[in-house]
């Protein structure tokens, strides 16, 4: 019985031990091209407990969590622009994510998280405007099939 205590609480002590975290970059002109604003990497695959952490490695960007694009329970997040943002995600699901001043475009960016893709039909029906429209489906899809 005591044994059994033991790896239990090592259990709980190795997934804190263990919690990662991951770095996306926010760029203005991304491999060198002229106004290629986006994330890198797009899609980002954690497990509970991982933290994100968002570089403003060129000026004008944010991270905002889209309305009705996260796991339930969730609760909003928006950080400041052109500073670097950080979140550590403990519920697990997909969330969807935006630049705010650049939502229109390319800044569109997914994290999963634990392998769980149990709202991805909410994903699918979120409203993503002008030319994310069409690279939301592409990152959709890269979702589907590849994670
Ligand atoms: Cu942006």
């Amino acid at each position: 019985m005591r044994f059994l205590l033991f790896v239990f609480l090592f259990l709980i002590a190795a997934t804190q031990l263990f919690a990662k975290t991951v770095e996306v970059e926010m760029w203005t002109n991304f491999n060198g091209e002229k106004k290629n604003q986006r994330y890198e990497p797009l899609i980002v695959s954690i497990d509970e407990g991982d933290t994100v952490i968002w570089k403003s490695v060129e000026k004008s960007h944010n991270v905002e969590f889209m309305t009705g694009g996260v796991p339930e329970g969730v609760g909003e997040f928006k950080s400041k622009i052109s500073q670097d943002a950080e979140y550590t995600f403990t519920i697990p699901g997909i969330y969807a994510y935006i630049c705010s001043p650049h939502k229109t475009g390319k800044m569109l960016g997914f994290v999963i998280v634990g392998n769980d893709k149990s709202n991805l039909d909410d994903i699918k029906a979120l409203k993503y405007r002008g030319m994310s429209k069409k690279f939301a489906k592409q990152l959709i899809e890269d979702i589907e099939n590849n994670y």
